[in-house]
């Protein structure tokens, strides 16, 4: 088997099961090199009031610029929350200078999530998100950050005709693919579309009772571990969606639990998927 090197960017939350602390154990499940940038260093996520955040904008270039000179290259460049808009433009370098030939990118525009943005967010963010969403090869939103990237006012409920006109507007950013979770468009069922050039897919999957923090950066690591691992688009968002329903089902045995998912305990379960592909 062809053994690749991804490269994960973005924060380090040490407490709260997002981020790299979810991006890294996913990827090696899915039997990939997980490499990290970490974009900054949180105590914990935002959820948690009084985190601490240490930005960490000016080590990225210097970072990549240690990887250039030793000539280290990477299969795969995934972005995930990111601390300012500065840090997208050294991730666009980054996509151009530190991939190897046929490199994937990806990009997860982490900023909100329920109708609102993240907390330290605001709207010049999301401007400059928009044109950052043309570097992707793959880009992955959910509907409010989608909502946020084409100016559409957000809407708890949403139907298919809603959300092809939205998936038009992002693949109109620039993006070869759009990956967009939380595409419910049968009731009491959640789900995920997939549009890549004229064609739109949908696949429905179960909705669990709760959400939880870092379900976004999951879906994003195992999307990424399944399309390196050769599945298709449609396939690894498949894989990726069940995946986090099974997560969210795992957590709500540990009651409490309310700030991550206990993903580890579904780990098992994606490997075996990953490898046997049922
Ligand atoms: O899961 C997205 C995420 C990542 N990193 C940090 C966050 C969040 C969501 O709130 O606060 C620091």
């Amino acid at each position: 088997m062809e053994y690749k090197r991804v490269l994960t960017i973005q924060d380090i939350s040490c407490v709260g099961q997002c981020s790299l602390t979810v991006a890294l154990p996913v990827l090696a499940a899915c039997g990939l090199e997980a490499c990290v940038l970490p974009s900054a260093v949180l105590s914990s996520h935002t959820a948690f009031p009084g985190a601490t955040f240490r930005d960490l904008t000016e080590d990225m270039p210097k970072i990549a610029a240690h990887w250039k000179a030793a000539d280290i290259r990477f299969d795969a460049v995934c972005s995930g929350y990111l601390g300012s808009t500065k840090q997208m433009e050294y991730v666009a370098d980054i996509f151009e200078t530190l991939g190897k030939d046929g490199c994937v990118r990806i990009v997860d525009p982490a900023m909100a999530d329920h109708g609102k943005l993240y907390r330290g967010f605001d709207e010049a963010f999301v401007e400059a998100m928009k044109a950052f969403c043309a570097k992707a090869d793959y880009l992955m939103p959910n509907v409010t950050e989608a909502c946020l990237l084409t100016d559409t006012p957000y809407r708890e409920v949403v139907d298919k005709v809603f959300l092809e006109e939205v998936l038009r507007k992002l693949l109109a950013l620039g993006p070869k693919c759009v990956i967009l979770t939380g595409a419910a468009v049968e009731p009491h069922m959640t789900g995920v579309a997939v549009a890549e050039g004229d064609c739109i897919q949908f696949y429905s999957h179960e909705k669990m009772a709760e959400s939880r923090h870092g379900t976004g950066d999951l879906f994003a690591a195992v999307f990424t571990g399944a399309l390196m691992r050769g599945k298709t688009s449609m396939e690894a968002a498949r894989m990726a969606g069940d995946f986090v329903a099974e997560c969210i089902r795992k957590t709500l045995e540990n009651p409490g639990h309310w700030y991550g998912t206990t993903f580890e305990l579904a780990l098992p379960k994606l490997i075996q998927v990953i490898n046997n592909g049922s």
